[in-house]
């Protein structure tokens, strides 16, 4: 009896030993995932869960973990809150978003977790929900249209509701930076707003709508456009 007991020990020694430094039994911490918020979604660099301009997809974003042995996320979609739940996608540990393409305009629901080299797995994060609605479908300035007015009057449409508002983000090539926002309610018609007096230069406008206080919006593809 105290033979094995002494095998098993000596056994357990060898083991140990083989893995030397490797061990880790400490899961990482759990992911921070940014949820779409009012202030974030309006900032001239936004961050956090998202619509994007390209598709109709949502933009998963978070704080990278910071521990060396950190190997991949893997995040989990549902369309309810508390149930539901299956694996989307894994990605490496290396990355802070994900796109989740091809959706439907139903609220959508994630949460990740952090795996180490060893298989250790964190906590689960918070959970950050979305839900896209159509894009607005900008007309004027038209692509690579040239204008010559100091101001730019912008104009779209919307096959959405009156509740909500939109955000006109009016982004200078040149300097590579967002140079402007209006805001327009979305009960308006004709659906519109005119910037300042812009500088001659090329620039790409778009139109974010903004379901306010939902996590709920759509934001359309950019137009170039000159201004001379
Ligand atoms: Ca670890
Ligand atoms: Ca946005």
């Amino acid at each position: 009896m105290r033979r094995a007991a002494i095998l098993t020990a000596l056994a357990l020694l060898v083991f140990l030993g083989s893995c030397g430094e490797n061990i880790d039994t400490d899961p990482p911490q759990s992911p921070l995932v940014l949820p779409h918020t009012m202030e974030t979604d309006t900032l001239a660099v936004e961050s956090g869960t998202d619509a994007v301009p390209e598709c109709n997809c949502i933009l998963i974003e978070w704080i990278r973990n910071t521990e060396e042995d950190l190997k991949e996320y893997e995040i989990f979609r549902s369309g309810h809150d508390t149930s539901g739940f299956v694996s989307l996608t894994i990605v490496a540990g290396t990355e802070s978003t994900y796109l989740n393409r091809d959706l439907q305009f139903i609220r959508y629901y994630y949460y990740m977790v952090a795996r180490d080299q060893l298989g250790n797995t964190s906590n689960p994060s918070g959970i950050a929900d979305y839900r896209l609605t159509s894009k607005a479908i900008p007309k004027t300035p038209a692509k690579w249209e040239t204008l010559y007015a100091d101001s730019i009057g912008f104009e779209w449409t919307w096959d959405g509701g009156l509740e909500g508002v939109f955000l006109t983000r009016l982004f200078s090539l040149d300097e590579d930076s967002t140079v402007w926002m209006g805001w327009t309610n979305a009960y308006e018609r004709p659906l519109r707003c005119y910037s300042p007096p812009v500088s001659a230069g090329d620039y790409k406008w778009r139109v974010d709508y903004i379901a306010v206080g939902q996590n709920e919006g759509s934001e359309s593809i950019w137009t170039p456009f000159c201004r001379r």
